[in-house]
C-alpha cells in the first residue's frame, strides 16, 4: 500500500521560522522511514499564497503580489532545499494546476447542491484569516487567537453546508478513533462539532487575491476563501481536477499541521472530501507549539528564530534531532540552546559518537581494522536479544509519531554498545590471550551501530551516511531487511576511519533571544536584525541615538484580565500627560510592587494595540533562565530624563 504524508502548506507572509521547520523535519521523517521500509511513499509540501493577509503584506512591502509571493515562496523552497528535505513536490497554491482544481472541486460541490448563495455578516480577523463569533471575542471586538481588532465585514459570499454533515463528522470521530493524533487532541474537535456547525462562507468579494470563481458559476465578484483553496492542495497535487496522474497515493496516511489549525484538517476538510465523494485521509496529526523562552513564535508576531541561523551554527542534522527528541508530538516545546547542547554533548557526542570512535581505534590495534561477525552470537546472545527487542519496538513509536521515544528506544542499542565495551574490556582480553573475544565485541558493537544508523538515517540522512560508510555497508531498504528485520550480522569488512561527527559545543553558538516585550508586531525583517550578530549589522552611534530611551516613574498598575502576561501601567515621563504602556512582565511583577518605581522607556515607538489596548512605549528589561528583570537607574533620576 502506497503512503502520503504531507505538510501544512506555509503562508507567504514572512520566512520560514522553527516552528515551520519542525513541521517540515516531522514529516520528512516520517516519509523518509516509509521510504527505507521500502513503501512506495509520496510526500508533499509548499506554499499557501492567497488570501488578504498576503495581499497586504505584499502591499506593505510594496511589491506586486504575484512577486512578493514568488520571492517568499522561493524563501521556502530554497531552505528546503539546502536542508535537503526529501519531498516528492513543492506545490503553490499559484500554480494554474491548483487553481483548475479548486475551481473543479468547486463546481462539484456546487452541482451537488452543497454551496448557496446568501449574505454574510461577520467579525474576521485578517491575520488569522478567519471569521470569529461575536460570542467567542475578547471584550466583543478583539481576536480570541491573536488579541488583534477584528472588523465586521458584510458581504455577499457563498456558503458550503458544513452543517449538513455534522452527524457524518462525528460518526467518523467515532468510527476512526485515530483520525486525530495524539487521541489527546480528538475531544476538543468533537466537542467542537457538537456544539453545532454553522455553514461555511467560502467566497469573499472584499479583496482579489483569490482563486477565481470557476466560469460555470458567471460570478467575477468572488474570490476562495484562502482555507478551500489551500486545503485542496492535497488533492490537487496529485493531480486532482487536471489528469489525477498520481490519484493513487490518496487517500494520505498522514497530515501534518499544528494545533492551531487542527480545526480546518480535522473538521472542513473531511467535510469538503465528503461532498467531493473522495475517501478521507488515515490521520491528521497535530503538533503542538514550539516556544523561545516561554514566549509564541509567529511570523504575524515577528519573535521569530530562523532555522538557517541555527542550523548554520548547529548543523541541520543535530536540529532535526533535538526538536523531534526533544518533544513528545502534540506537546508544546521551548527551544532552548542549553538543552540543545546537553543533546548534542551526551546522546550525539558521548553515546553515539564515542562509540563509533572507540571501535575504529579498537580494531585497529587488535585486527588491523577488519572486523568480523563470526564470534558475535557465541559470546554476545545476550546484548543480541536486548538489541533485537528494542529495535522491534521501534515500528510501534513511529506509528503513533512518538519520535521522542522512538529515539529514546533505539539509544538503548548504544548503551548495549557501550555497556558491553566496559562488561567485557576486550584490551584485557587481548592481553590475556583472548583475542577471539575482543574482536567479538568489536564487531557486536560494529552491528549495533549499523542497525542503529539504519533506523536513525530517517532522522540524520547525512551522517549515518558516513557511519555507514566506515562500516562499509549502504543504508537502503535492502540493508533494512538484511540487518533489521531478517536480523543478520555484517560481513567481514574493514573499518574505516572517519573524523568525529558530533564535535562537543561549550557555548551557546548564537545570540540568545531578544528580551520579550509584547509591543509593536514587528515585521519579520525587523525580528531578523534583532538576533543578528554579523559585524555587518553593527550600528553607528547616530542609529543608537535615533531611539529615545527615558527614565520614567509608573504612576498606575493593574493586571490585564484574561491575560497571563499583560500589566497596564501608566509612566509618567515628564510629558504632559502619562503614557500608557502594556508590557509583558505580569509573571515576573505584581502590579502593586511596580507603582512608585523608576523604569527606562523605550518612548519613541510607534504606538501599538495589545488585547485592544494601546501601548505606548517598551519597558527595557532583562531576561534569563532565571526570570525577568527590569533595567533601573541605579539611583533615582528626574522622570524624562533621556538614557544614552
Ligand atoms: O497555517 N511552533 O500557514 P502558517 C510550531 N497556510 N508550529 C508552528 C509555529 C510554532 N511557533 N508557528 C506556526 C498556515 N507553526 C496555513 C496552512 S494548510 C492547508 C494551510 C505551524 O505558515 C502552524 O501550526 O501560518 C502551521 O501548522 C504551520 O506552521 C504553517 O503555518
Amino acid at each position: 500500500m502506497s503512503k502520503y504524508i504531507t505538510t501544512p502548506i506555509y503562508y507567504v507572509n514572512g520566512e520560514a521560522h522553527i516552528g515551520h521547520a519542525y513541521t517540515t523535519f516531522m514529516a520528512d521523517t516520517m516519509a523518509r522511514y516509509e521510504k527505507l521500509k521500502g513503501e512506495d511513499t509520496y510526500f508533499l509540501t509548499g506554499t499557501d499564497e492567497h488570501g488578504q493577509k498576503i495581499e497586504e503584506s505584499a502591499q506593505k512591502n510594496n511589491k506586486p503580489t504575484q512577486e512578493f509571493a514568488d520571492e517568499i515562496s522561493a524563501t521556502f523552497k530554497n531552505l528546503w532545499d539546502e536542508f535537503e528535505i526529501g519531498y516528492d513536490k513543492f506545490i503553490r497554491t499559484t500554480d494554474s494546476d491548483h487553481k483548475m482544481g479548486v475551481q473543479k472541486a468547486f463546481e462539484v460541490m456546487y452541482a451537488k447542491g452543497d454551496i448557496y448563495k446568501d449574505f454574510y455578516e461577520g467579525h474576521y480577523c485578517v491575520s488569522c484569516e478567519t471569521f470569529f463569533p461575536e460570542t467567542q471575542l475578547i471584550d466583543g471586538e478583539f481576536c480570541p487567537d491573536c488579541g488583534r481588532t477584528t472588523t465586521i465585514v458584510k458581504e455577499e459570499s457563498y456558503f458550503f453546508k458544513l452543517s449538513k454533515y455534522e452527524d457524518r463528522l462525528l460518526k467518523l470521530y467515532e468510527d476512526q478513533p485515530d483520525f486525530i493524533l495524539p487521541l489527546s487532541r480528538g475531544n476538543e474537535v468533537v466537542n467542537f462539532v457538537k456544539g453545532g456547525l454553522r455553514d461555511l462562507s467560502v467566497t469573499r468579494t472584499s479583496f482579489t487575491w483569490g482563486v477565481q470563481m470557476p466560469k460555470s458559476l458567471n460570478d467575477d465578484k468572488h474570490v476562495m476563501y484562502v482555507w478551500l483553496d489551500a486545503l485542496m492542495n492535497y488533492i490537487t497535487a496529485l493531480g486532482y481536477g487536471k489528469d489525477d496522474a498520481n490519484m493513487n497515493y490518496w487517500p494520505a496516511s498522514t497530515h501534518f499541521v499544528g494545533k492551531d489549525i487542527l480545526r480546518f484538517h480535522a473538521i472542513y476538510w473531511p467535510a469538503f472530501l465528503m461532498s467531493l465523494d473522495i475517501p478521507l485521509p488515515k490521520h491528521i496529526a497535530a503538533h503542538g507549539w514550539w516556544t523561545r523562552d516561554g514566549e509564541k513564535m509567529s511570523k504575524s508576531k515577528g519573535n521569530v528564530i530562523a532555522p538557517k541561523e541555527v542550523a548554520d551554527a548547529y548543523g541541520v542534522e543535530n536540529l532535526r534531532y533535538f526538536m523531534l527528541r526533544e518533544v513528545p508530538f502534540g506537546q508544546d516545546g521551548d527551544f532552548s540552546q542549553r538543552a540543545f547542547i546537553d543533546r548534542i554533548n551526551s546522546e550525539l557526542s558521548n553515546d553515539l559518537g564515542n562509540l563509533l570512535n572507540r571501535i575504529i581505534g579498537m580494531s585497529g590495534k587488535y585486527s588491523d581494522f577488519e572486523i568480523d561477525s563470526v564470534d558475535v552470537e557465541k559470546y554476545h546472545a545476550k546484548e543480541l536479544d536486548a538489541m533485537n527487542q528494542a529495535l522491534g519496538n521501534l515500528d510501534a513509536f513511529m506509528d503513533n509519531m512518538q519520535t521522542h521515544r522512538y529515539l529514546e528506544e533505539l539509544w538503548k542499542l548504544f548503551s548495549i554498545g557501550n555497556t558491553a565495551i566496559t562488561e567485557h574490556e576486550p584490551w584485557v582480553k587481548m592481553k590475556n590471550d583472548k583475542k577471539d573475544e575482543a574482536l567479538a565485541t568489536v564487531a557486536l558493537v560494529a552491528n549495533i551501530l549499523a542497525k542503529a544508523s539504519i533506523m536513525l538515517s530517517p532522522f540524520m540522512p547525512r551522517t549515518t551516511e558516513t557511519i555507514a560508510d566506515a562500516l562499509n555497508f549502504k543504508i537502503d531498504t535492502q540493508s533494512y531487511n538484511e540487518l533489521v528485520i531478517d536480523k543478520k550480522l555484517l560481513k567481514l569488512f574493514n573499518i574505516k576511519k572517519v573524523p568525529p561527527l558530533f564535535p562537543r559545543v561549550e557555548e551557546p553558538l548564537i545570540p540568545e533571544a531578544p528580551i520579550a516585550q509584547p509591543n509593536a508586531p514587528k515585521e519579520p525583517q525587523e525580528a531578523k536584525k534583532d538576533t543578528s550578530t554579523d559585524d555587518d549589522n553593527l550600528i553607528e552611534i547616530g542609529q543608537f541615538f535615533e531611539t529615545s530611551l527615558k527614565v520614567g516613574v509608573v504612576i498606575e498598575a493593574e493586571e490585564v484580565p484574561k491575560s497571563k502576561k499583560l500589566l497596564k501601567l501608566q509612566v509618567d515621563l515628564g510629558e504632559d500627560s502619562p503614557r500608557q504602556v502594556v508590557a509583558g512582565i505580569k509573571e515576573f511583577y505584581s502590579a502593586e510592587s511596580l507603582i512608585d518605581t523608576q523604569v527606562c522607556v523605550v518612548a519613541n515607538l510607534k504606538p501599538a494595540k495589545l488585547m485592544g489596548m494601546m501601548s505606548e512605549g517598551m519597558l527595557l528589561a532583562a531576561k534569563d533562565e532565571d526570570g525577568l528583570c527590569l533595567i533601573r537607574p541605579e539611583k533615582p533620576k528626574k522622570v524624562g530624563t533621556p538614557i544614552g
